[in-house]
Protein backbone atom coordinates (compact mmCIF):
# COMPACT_ATOMS: atom_id res chain seq x y z
CA UNK A 1 0.00 0.00 0.00
CA UNK A 2 1.13 3.60 -1.09
CA UNK A 3 1.49 5.98 2.23
CA UNK A 4 -0.72 9.32 1.28
CA UNK A 5 2.96 11.31 0.76
CA UNK A 6 3.97 8.76 -1.65
CA UNK A 7 0.19 8.88 -3.08
CA UNK A 8 0.55 12.83 -3.37
CA UNK A 9 4.15 12.84 -4.94
CA UNK A 10 3.03 10.77 -7.89
CA UNK A 11 0.10 12.98 -8.88
CA UNK A 12 2.43 16.40 -8.55
CA UNK A 13 4.89 15.85 -12.07
CA UNK A 14 1.91 15.75 -14.29
CA UNK A 15 -0.30 18.65 -12.43
CA UNK A 16 3.27 20.58 -12.53
CA UNK A 17 3.82 19.70 -16.24
CA UNK A 18 0.16 20.95 -17.18
CA UNK A 19 0.25 24.22 -15.30
CA UNK A 20 3.20 24.85 -18.02
CA UNK A 21 1.97 24.05 -20.50
CA UNK A 22 -0.92 26.19 -19.98
CA UNK A 23 1.70 28.90 -18.53
CA UNK A 24 3.71 28.26 -21.78
CA UNK A 25 1.77 27.88 -24.86
CA UNK A 26 -1.39 29.19 -24.18
CA UNK A 27 -0.34 31.63 -21.37
CA UNK A 28 -2.30 34.92 -23.54
CA UNK A 29 -5.43 33.02 -24.73
CA UNK A 30 -8.92 34.37 -23.58
CA UNK A 31 -11.29 32.07 -21.95
CA UNK A 32 -13.94 34.61 -21.18
CA UNK A 33 -15.21 38.09 -21.94
CA UNK A 34 -15.64 39.61 -18.42
CA UNK A 35 -19.22 41.71 -18.19
CA UNK A 36 -20.68 44.28 -15.65
CA UNK A 37 -22.53 41.95 -14.36
CA UNK A 38 -19.57 40.11 -13.49
CA UNK A 39 -18.13 42.81 -11.54
CA UNK A 40 -21.40 44.36 -9.89
CA UNK A 41 -23.01 40.75 -9.08
CA UNK A 42 -20.31 39.21 -6.78
CA UNK A 43 -18.15 37.42 -9.67
CA UNK A 44 -20.93 35.73 -10.63
CA UNK A 45 -20.42 33.71 -13.90
CA UNK A 46 -16.76 34.34 -13.79
CA UNK A 47 -14.45 31.35 -14.42
CA UNK A 48 -11.48 33.13 -12.66
CA UNK A 49 -9.75 31.22 -9.74
CA UNK A 50 -7.79 27.72 -10.60
CA UNK A 51 -9.41 24.93 -8.34
CA UNK A 52 -8.35 21.39 -8.73
CA UNK A 53 -9.87 19.09 -6.45
CA UNK A 54 -13.36 19.91 -7.73
CA UNK A 55 -15.15 21.24 -11.12
CA UNK A 56 -18.24 22.89 -9.73
CA UNK A 57 -21.00 24.64 -11.93
CA UNK A 58 -24.98 24.87 -12.49
CA UNK A 59 -25.55 21.48 -12.36
CA UNK A 60 -22.86 20.20 -9.11
CA UNK A 61 -20.45 19.27 -8.03
CA UNK A 62 -17.49 16.77 -9.53
CA UNK A 63 -13.65 15.66 -7.45
CA UNK A 64 -11.85 14.49 -10.54
CA UNK A 65 -13.85 13.82 -13.04
CA UNK A 66 -16.17 12.01 -10.79
CA UNK A 67 -19.78 12.61 -9.90
CA UNK A 68 -20.40 12.06 -5.56
CA UNK A 69 -22.51 9.36 -6.74
CA UNK A 70 -19.75 8.11 -8.44
CA UNK A 71 -17.39 8.24 -5.88
CA UNK A 72 -19.99 6.85 -3.34
CA UNK A 73 -20.03 3.69 -5.47
CA UNK A 74 -16.74 3.18 -5.89
CA UNK A 75 -14.40 4.65 -2.56
CA UNK A 76 -14.08 1.53 -0.16
CA UNK A 77 -15.61 2.18 2.93
CA UNK A 78 -15.12 1.92 6.96
CA UNK A 79 -15.07 -1.76 8.03
CA UNK A 80 -19.16 -2.28 9.29
CA UNK A 81 -19.98 0.78 7.45
CA UNK A 82 -22.29 1.74 4.61
CA UNK A 83 -21.71 5.16 4.47
CA UNK A 84 -18.91 6.73 2.35
CA UNK A 85 -15.60 7.30 4.74
CA UNK A 86 -14.28 10.22 4.84
CA UNK A 87 -10.64 9.34 4.60
CA UNK A 88 -11.35 7.61 1.53
CA UNK A 89 -12.65 10.76 -0.18
CA UNK A 90 -9.42 12.70 1.06
CA UNK A 91 -7.59 10.07 -0.05
CA UNK A 92 -9.28 10.69 -3.71
CA UNK A 93 -8.87 14.72 -2.85
CA UNK A 94 -5.63 14.53 -2.40
CA UNK A 95 -4.41 11.40 -4.96
CA UNK A 96 -7.50 11.67 -8.05
CA UNK A 97 -6.69 8.01 -7.24
CA UNK A 98 -9.27 5.24 -5.40
CA UNK A 99 -7.29 3.93 -2.39
CA UNK A 100 -7.16 0.29 -1.28
CA UNK A 101 -9.19 -0.63 2.25
CA UNK A 102 -5.85 -0.99 3.48
CA UNK A 103 -4.68 2.20 2.81
CA UNK A 104 -7.43 4.19 4.43
CA UNK A 105 -7.17 1.65 7.25
CA UNK A 106 -3.45 3.24 7.48
CA UNK A 107 -4.09 6.54 6.62
CA UNK A 108 -6.97 6.66 9.19
CA UNK A 109 -4.72 5.01 12.03
CA UNK A 110 -1.97 7.96 10.95
CA UNK A 111 -4.35 10.73 11.64
CA UNK A 112 -6.15 9.34 14.42
CA UNK A 113 -2.58 9.17 15.91
CA UNK A 114 -2.14 13.17 15.45
CA UNK A 115 -4.99 13.76 17.81
CA UNK A 116 -3.59 15.22 20.59
CA UNK A 117 -2.77 18.33 22.01
CA UNK A 118 0.33 20.20 23.38
CA UNK A 119 -0.16 20.61 26.96
CA UNK A 120 0.02 24.06 26.91
CA UNK A 121 -3.05 23.83 24.43
CA UNK A 122 -4.69 22.06 26.17
CA UNK A 123 -4.08 24.16 29.32
CA UNK A 124 -5.26 27.09 27.29
CA UNK A 125 -8.49 24.93 26.56
CA UNK A 126 -9.45 24.88 30.00
CA UNK A 127 -9.16 28.44 30.86
CA UNK A 128 -12.05 29.01 27.89
CA UNK A 129 -15.33 29.58 29.43
CA UNK A 130 -17.93 27.08 28.39
CA UNK A 131 -20.46 30.01 27.42
CA UNK A 132 -18.67 30.86 24.52
CA UNK A 133 -19.58 30.50 21.33
CA UNK A 134 -18.01 26.58 19.98
CA UNK A 135 -16.88 28.14 16.74
CA UNK A 136 -15.50 31.36 18.98
CA UNK A 137 -13.59 28.78 20.90
CA UNK A 138 -12.54 26.46 18.05
CA UNK A 139 -11.06 29.63 15.90
CA UNK A 140 -9.08 30.80 19.54
CA UNK A 141 -7.72 27.42 19.63
CA UNK A 142 -6.69 26.41 16.00
CA UNK A 143 -5.08 30.48 15.95
CA UNK A 144 -3.34 29.87 19.44
CA UNK A 145 -1.92 26.30 17.51
CA UNK A 146 -0.94 27.76 14.80
CA UNK A 147 3.02 28.54 16.55
CA UNK A 148 3.10 24.59 15.95
CA UNK A 149 2.77 24.67 12.79
CA UNK A 150 5.29 22.84 10.55
CA UNK A 151 4.81 24.64 7.46
CA UNK A 152 5.42 28.07 9.61
CA UNK A 153 8.73 26.44 11.19
CA UNK A 154 9.81 25.09 7.67
CA UNK A 155 9.31 28.98 6.16
CA UNK A 156 11.44 30.24 9.45
CA UNK A 157 13.84 27.56 8.55
CA UNK A 158 14.72 28.66 4.90
CA UNK A 159 13.00 25.60 2.93
CA UNK A 160 13.04 25.55 -0.64
CA UNK A 161 9.50 27.15 -1.87
CA UNK A 162 9.70 23.22 -3.92
CA UNK A 163 9.53 21.89 -0.56
CA UNK A 164 6.79 23.54 0.84
CA UNK A 165 3.78 21.57 -0.09
CA UNK A 166 5.30 18.88 2.32
CA UNK A 167 5.28 20.56 5.51
CA UNK A 168 1.73 21.65 3.84
CA UNK A 169 0.58 18.32 4.28
CA UNK A 170 1.70 17.64 7.14
CA UNK A 171 0.10 20.09 9.13
CA UNK A 172 -3.20 19.38 6.95
CA UNK A 173 -2.91 15.73 8.51
CA UNK A 174 -2.41 17.04 11.72
CA UNK A 175 -5.41 19.74 11.56
CA UNK A 176 -7.63 16.42 9.87
CA UNK A 177 -7.59 15.07 13.17
CA UNK A 178 -7.30 17.78 15.93
CA UNK A 179 -10.31 20.51 13.81
CA UNK A 180 -12.73 17.28 14.82
CA UNK A 181 -11.09 16.78 18.19
CA UNK A 182 -11.64 20.82 18.94
CA UNK A 183 -15.17 20.86 18.15
CA UNK A 184 -15.20 17.67 20.15
CA UNK A 185 -13.41 19.03 23.40
CA UNK A 186 -15.75 22.10 23.51
CA UNK A 187 -18.88 20.13 22.98
CA UNK A 188 -17.45 17.41 25.88
CA UNK A 189 -16.68 20.12 27.73
CA UNK A 190 -20.11 21.79 27.62
CA UNK A 191 -21.80 18.89 28.05
CA UNK A 192 -19.71 17.75 31.11
CA UNK A 193 -18.30 14.62 29.31
CA UNK A 194 -15.24 12.97 29.80
CA UNK A 195 -12.29 13.34 27.47
CA UNK A 196 -11.59 10.49 25.92
CA UNK A 197 -8.38 10.03 23.21
CA UNK A 198 -8.72 9.25 19.28
CA UNK A 199 -8.51 5.64 18.98
CA UNK A 200 -5.47 4.58 16.07
CA UNK A 201 -8.37 1.57 15.57
CA UNK A 202 -10.80 3.67 15.08
CA UNK A 203 -11.95 6.17 12.27
CA UNK A 204 -12.68 9.84 12.25
CA UNK A 205 -16.26 9.80 12.52
CA UNK A 206 -15.99 7.30 15.20
CA UNK A 207 -13.70 8.81 17.38
CA UNK A 208 -15.42 11.98 16.87
CA UNK A 209 -18.59 10.53 18.08
CA UNK A 210 -16.54 8.92 21.15
CA UNK A 211 -15.47 12.59 22.49
CA UNK A 212 -19.37 13.81 22.08
CA UNK A 213 -20.53 10.80 23.77
CA UNK A 214 -22.50 9.57 20.71
CA UNK A 215 -20.37 6.53 19.97
CA UNK A 216 -23.45 4.09 20.39
CA UNK A 217 -25.73 5.59 18.47
CA UNK A 218 -24.50 4.17 14.65
CA UNK A 219 -27.08 6.14 12.75
CA UNK A 220 -25.20 9.19 14.24
CA UNK A 221 -22.09 7.69 13.20
CA UNK A 222 -22.88 6.59 10.08
CA UNK A 223 -24.67 10.12 9.44
CA UNK A 224 -21.15 11.74 10.53
CA UNK A 225 -19.38 9.54 7.69
CA UNK A 226 -21.82 10.49 5.27
CA UNK A 227 -21.60 14.49 5.82
CA UNK A 228 -18.01 14.79 6.07
CA UNK A 229 -17.27 12.89 3.19
CA UNK A 230 -19.72 15.17 0.71
CA UNK A 231 -19.45 18.94 2.31
CA UNK A 232 -15.94 18.85 1.98
CA UNK A 233 -15.62 20.53 -0.98
CA UNK A 234 -18.00 23.07 -3.50
CA UNK A 235 -16.02 24.56 -5.48
CA UNK A 236 -15.26 28.45 -4.46
CA UNK A 237 -18.31 28.92 -1.55
CA UNK A 238 -17.49 31.74 0.77
CA UNK A 239 -16.01 29.44 3.34
CA UNK A 240 -13.42 27.89 0.45
CA UNK A 241 -12.72 30.97 -1.28
CA UNK A 242 -11.90 32.49 2.60
CA UNK A 243 -9.35 30.06 3.04
CA UNK A 244 -7.87 30.68 -0.39
CA UNK A 245 -7.20 33.56 -0.71
CA UNK A 246 -5.55 33.91 2.75
CA UNK A 247 -3.81 30.68 2.49
CA UNK A 248 -2.11 32.39 -1.09
CA UNK A 249 -0.17 34.26 1.03
CA UNK A 250 1.40 31.74 2.43
CA UNK A 251 -0.73 32.13 5.87
CA UNK A 252 -0.36 28.64 7.88
CA UNK A 253 -2.79 26.09 7.61
CA UNK A 254 -4.67 26.65 11.42
CA UNK A 255 -5.50 30.04 10.74
CA UNK A 256 -6.70 29.58 7.34
CA UNK A 257 -8.82 26.61 8.76
CA UNK A 258 -9.94 29.30 11.22
CA UNK A 259 -10.98 31.90 8.04
CA UNK A 260 -12.87 29.40 6.89
CA UNK A 261 -14.58 28.64 10.03
CA UNK A 262 -15.51 32.62 10.09
CA UNK A 263 -16.29 32.57 6.97
CA UNK A 264 -18.89 30.54 7.52
CA UNK A 265 -21.22 32.12 9.93
CA UNK A 266 -22.55 34.21 7.74
CA UNK A 267 -26.71 33.72 7.29
CA UNK A 268 -26.35 33.29 3.30
CA UNK A 269 -23.45 30.75 3.80
CA UNK A 270 -23.26 27.96 6.49
CA UNK A 271 -25.48 29.88 9.60
CA UNK A 272 -28.42 28.78 7.24
CA UNK A 273 -27.82 25.22 8.95
CA UNK A 274 -28.87 26.15 12.34
CA UNK A 275 -30.89 29.24 11.22
CA UNK A 276 -32.67 26.33 9.10
CA UNK A 277 -33.53 24.27 12.52
CA UNK A 278 -34.53 27.39 13.86
CA UNK A 279 -36.85 28.11 11.31
CA UNK A 280 -38.87 24.54 10.63
CA UNK A 281 -38.72 23.89 14.61
CA UNK A 282 -40.48 27.60 14.37
CA UNK A 283 -43.05 26.39 11.82
CA UNK A 284 -43.92 22.89 13.97
CA UNK A 285 -44.51 24.77 16.94
CA UNK A 286 -47.03 27.17 15.25
CA UNK A 287 -48.44 24.96 12.29
CA UNK A 288 -48.39 21.72 14.31
CA UNK A 289 -47.14 18.23 13.31
CA UNK A 290 -48.72 17.98 10.47
CA UNK A 291 -49.95 20.65 8.48
CA UNK A 292 -51.82 21.24 5.27
CA UNK A 293 -50.17 22.58 2.10
CA UNK A 294 -52.18 25.99 2.64
CA UNK A 295 -50.95 26.61 6.32
CA UNK A 296 -47.59 25.58 5.12
CA UNK A 297 -47.32 28.56 2.82
CA UNK A 298 -49.17 31.06 4.56
CA UNK A 299 -46.76 30.68 7.18
CA UNK A 300 -43.66 30.96 4.79
CA UNK A 301 -45.59 33.79 2.58
CA UNK A 302 -45.84 35.93 6.54
CA UNK A 303 -42.45 34.93 6.74
CA UNK A 304 -41.51 36.51 3.26
CA UNK A 305 -43.83 39.89 4.30
CA UNK A 306 -41.89 40.13 7.30
CA UNK A 307 -38.81 40.60 4.82
CA UNK A 308 -37.01 37.23 5.88
CA UNK A 309 -34.40 35.23 4.48
CA UNK A 310 -36.09 31.41 4.02
CA UNK A 311 -32.77 29.74 4.82
CA UNK A 312 -32.06 26.52 3.16
CA UNK A 313 -33.24 27.67 -0.02
CA UNK A 314 -31.68 29.04 -3.31
CA UNK A 315 -28.38 28.86 -4.10
CA UNK A 316 -25.56 31.26 -5.71
CA UNK A 317 -24.24 28.65 -8.25
CA UNK A 318 -26.46 25.60 -8.45
CA UNK A 319 -29.56 25.94 -10.81
CA UNK A 320 -30.50 22.46 -10.27
CA UNK A 321 -32.01 20.44 -6.99
CA UNK A 322 -28.81 20.38 -4.98
CA UNK A 323 -27.82 16.75 -5.29
CA UNK A 324 -26.43 16.66 -1.57
CA UNK A 325 -30.13 16.74 -0.72
CA UNK A 326 -31.09 13.96 -2.40
CA UNK A 327 -28.26 12.12 -0.48
CA UNK A 328 -29.26 13.08 2.99
CA UNK A 329 -32.69 12.23 2.05
CA UNK A 330 -31.85 8.71 1.28
CA UNK A 331 -29.93 8.73 4.55
CA UNK A 332 -33.40 9.13 6.30
CA UNK A 333 -35.22 6.84 4.22
CA UNK A 334 -32.86 4.01 5.04
CA UNK A 335 -32.32 5.38 8.78
CA UNK A 336 -35.38 6.18 10.00
CA UNK A 337 -36.31 7.27 13.38
CA UNK A 338 -38.87 5.57 15.52
CA UNK A 339 -39.43 8.44 17.80
CA UNK A 340 -42.30 10.24 16.63
CA UNK A 341 -41.63 14.03 17.19
CA UNK A 342 -38.43 13.06 15.05
CA UNK A 343 -40.55 11.80 12.67
CA UNK A 344 -42.99 14.99 12.48
CA UNK A 345 -40.54 17.44 12.19
CA UNK A 346 -38.37 15.91 9.49
CA UNK A 347 -42.18 14.73 7.31
CA UNK A 348 -42.71 18.85 8.18
CA UNK A 349 -39.54 19.47 6.87
CA UNK A 350 -40.14 17.20 3.30
CA UNK A 351 -43.42 18.73 3.08
CA UNK A 352 -41.92 22.78 3.46
CA UNK A 353 -39.04 20.90 0.49
CA UNK A 354 -42.38 20.41 -1.54
CA UNK A 355 -44.12 23.34 -1.31
CA UNK A 356 -42.01 26.20 -0.76
CA UNK A 357 -40.56 26.37 -4.33
CA UNK A 358 -43.22 26.92 -5.94
CA UNK A 359 -44.48 30.25 -3.41
CA UNK A 360 -40.27 31.29 -3.57
CA UNK A 361 -40.84 31.48 -7.66
CA UNK A 362 -44.03 33.61 -7.22
CA UNK A 363 -43.46 35.79 -4.61
CA UNK A 364 -39.49 36.13 -4.75
CA UNK A 365 -39.55 37.11 -8.64
CA UNK A 366 -35.66 37.63 -9.16
CA UNK A 367 -35.00 34.55 -7.08
CA UNK A 368 -32.43 32.23 -9.78
CA UNK A 369 -33.03 28.90 -7.80
CA UNK A 370 -36.13 28.63 -5.83
CA UNK A 371 -35.18 24.54 -4.59
CA UNK A 372 -33.92 23.85 -0.80
CA UNK A 373 -30.34 23.31 -0.70
CA UNK A 374 -28.86 20.66 1.57
CA UNK A 375 -29.01 23.24 4.34
CA UNK A 376 -32.49 22.54 4.14
CA UNK A 377 -31.85 19.38 5.88
CA UNK A 378 -28.55 18.60 7.14
CA UNK A 379 -28.98 20.19 10.60
CA UNK A 380 -32.29 19.25 10.83
CA UNK A 381 -31.11 15.46 11.25
CA UNK A 382 -28.59 16.58 13.36
CA UNK A 383 -30.95 18.01 15.59
CA UNK A 384 -32.88 15.00 15.33
CA UNK A 385 -29.94 13.07 16.74
CA UNK A 386 -29.92 15.53 19.83
CA UNK A 387 -27.02 18.01 18.28
CA UNK A 388 -27.53 21.18 19.84
CA UNK A 389 -27.65 24.07 16.80
CA UNK A 390 -24.88 26.00 18.27
CA UNK A 391 -22.33 23.66 17.26
CA UNK A 392 -24.06 22.33 13.72
CA UNK A 393 -21.66 25.16 12.27
CA UNK A 394 -18.68 23.66 13.65
CA UNK A 395 -19.93 20.00 12.46
CA UNK A 396 -19.96 21.17 9.04
CA UNK A 397 -16.45 22.88 9.40
CA UNK A 398 -14.83 20.10 10.69
CA UNK A 399 -15.61 18.53 6.52
CA UNK A 400 -14.75 21.88 4.65
CA UNK A 401 -11.43 22.47 6.65
CA UNK A 402 -10.14 19.19 6.07
CA UNK A 403 -11.51 19.22 2.13
CA UNK A 404 -9.77 22.61 1.54
CA UNK A 405 -6.43 21.12 3.22
CA UNK A 406 -6.08 19.13 0.06
CA UNK A 407 -6.81 22.17 -2.43
CA UNK A 408 -4.00 24.07 -0.06
CA UNK A 409 -1.32 20.96 -0.61
CA UNK A 410 -1.63 21.14 -4.56
CA UNK A 411 -1.95 24.87 -4.32
CA UNK A 412 1.89 25.10 -2.64
CA UNK A 413 2.62 22.09 -5.07
CA UNK A 414 1.85 24.37 -8.13
CA UNK A 415 4.14 27.14 -6.59
CA UNK A 416 0.73 29.22 -7.24
CA UNK A 417 1.00 32.94 -6.61
CA UNK A 418 -1.04 34.84 -3.88
CA UNK A 419 -3.95 36.10 -4.96
CA UNK A 420 -4.46 39.46 -6.05
CA UNK A 421 -7.18 40.67 -8.68
CA UNK A 422 -7.34 44.49 -9.76
CA UNK A 423 -10.29 46.15 -8.20
CA UNK A 424 -12.83 49.23 -10.27
CA UNK A 425 -14.66 51.92 -9.06
CA UNK A 426 -18.62 52.13 -10.67
CA UNK A 427 -17.19 55.28 -12.38
CA UNK A 428 -14.45 53.69 -14.10
CA UNK A 429 -16.22 50.47 -15.22
CA UNK A 430 -19.14 53.20 -16.70
CA UNK A 431 -15.97 54.64 -18.46
CA UNK A 432 -14.92 51.70 -19.72
CA UNK A 433 -18.49 50.54 -21.08
CA UNK A 434 -17.98 54.20 -22.80
CA UNK A 435 -14.79 53.98 -24.21
N1 LIG B 1 -35.38 33.67 0.79
C1 LIG B 1 -35.76 34.93 0.42
N2 LIG B 1 -35.20 35.60 -0.60
C2 LIG B 1 -34.24 34.98 -1.30
C3 LIG B 1 -33.82 33.69 -0.98
C4 LIG B 1 -34.42 33.02 0.11
N3 LIG B 1 -34.06 31.80 0.47
N4 LIG B 1 -32.83 33.32 -1.85
C5 LIG B 1 -32.64 34.36 -2.67
N5 LIG B 1 -33.48 35.36 -2.34
C6 LIG B 1 -33.53 36.68 -2.94
C7 LIG B 1 -32.18 37.34 -2.80
O1 LIG B 1 -32.05 37.96 -1.53
C8 LIG B 1 -32.19 38.32 -3.95
O2 LIG B 1 -32.98 39.42 -3.57
P1 LIG B 1 -32.67 40.90 -4.15
O3 LIG B 1 -32.84 40.78 -5.63
O4 LIG B 1 -33.69 41.74 -3.49
O5 LIG B 1 -31.26 41.20 -3.76
C9 LIG B 1 -32.93 37.55 -5.03
O6 LIG B 1 -33.68 36.52 -4.36
C10 LIG B 1 -32.03 36.92 -6.06
O7 LIG B 1 -31.11 36.08 -5.41
P2 LIG B 1 -30.33 34.96 -6.24
O8 LIG B 1 -29.55 35.63 -7.34
O9 LIG B 1 -31.25 33.88 -6.62
O10 LIG B 1 -29.36 34.35 -5.15
P3 LIG B 1 -27.92 34.86 -4.70
O11 LIG B 1 -26.89 34.23 -5.57
O12 LIG B 1 -27.88 36.33 -4.55
O13 LIG B 1 -27.84 34.27 -3.22
C11 LIG B 1 -28.13 32.65 -1.53
C12 LIG B 1 -27.76 32.89 -2.99
C13 LIG B 1 -27.82 31.22 -1.18
C14 LIG B 1 -27.27 33.57 -0.66
C15 LIG B 1 -29.63 32.95 -1.33
O14 LIG B 1 -30.41 32.08 -2.12
C16 LIG B 1 -30.07 32.87 0.12
O15 LIG B 1 -29.96 33.86 0.83
N6 LIG B 1 -30.60 31.67 0.57
C17 LIG B 1 -31.00 31.49 1.94
C18 LIG B 1 -29.79 31.26 2.82
C19 LIG B 1 -29.20 29.89 2.57
O16 LIG B 1 -29.87 28.88 2.53
N7 LIG B 1 -27.87 29.87 2.42
C20 LIG B 1 -27.12 28.61 2.27
C21 LIG B 1 -26.69 28.35 0.86
C22 LIG B 1 -25.94 27.07 0.75
N8 LIG B 1 -24.70 27.10 1.53
O17 LIG B 1 -24.25 26.07 1.97
O18 LIG B 1 -24.04 28.13 1.68
C1 LIG C 1 -21.40 25.09 0.00
O1 LIG C 1 -21.38 23.86 0.10
O2 LIG C 1 -20.43 25.78 0.37
C2 LIG C 1 -22.63 25.76 -0.47
O3 LIG C 1 -23.39 24.96 -1.29
C3 LIG C 1 -22.43 27.16 -0.95
C4 LIG C 1 -21.80 27.33 -2.30
O4 LIG C 1 -21.38 26.39 -2.95
O5 LIG C 1 -21.72 28.51 -2.73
Amino acid sequence: PQTIFEAVTARIPSRAALAAKLMTKYRDSPIHEVTVENVMNGMRGLPCILWEISESSATGVTHHGKSLTELEASLPRWPGSTQMSPEAMLWFLYSAQIPTPEEVRIFAADIARRAELPLEAQTFFDTLPVDIAPESQVIMMLTFLSRYSKFNSAISGGISKDELWKYALEDALDLTARFPLLVGLTYAKAHRIQKAAFLPSSDLAHNFARQIGKDNDNDFVEFTRLCWSFYMDHGTSVSSHAMRLVSSAWTEPYTTVATGLIGGTGPLHAKAIADSVKFNLGALSTLGADPSKEEILTYVSNCLSDGKIIPGYGHALLRVPDARLAILRRFLDTHPSSDPEVHSFLSLIRNMNESVPGLLRERVRGMKNPHPNGDALNGCILHAYGIPSDYLLCFFACSRAMGFMTQNVSDRALGLPMERPLSLTMDELLAKVQS
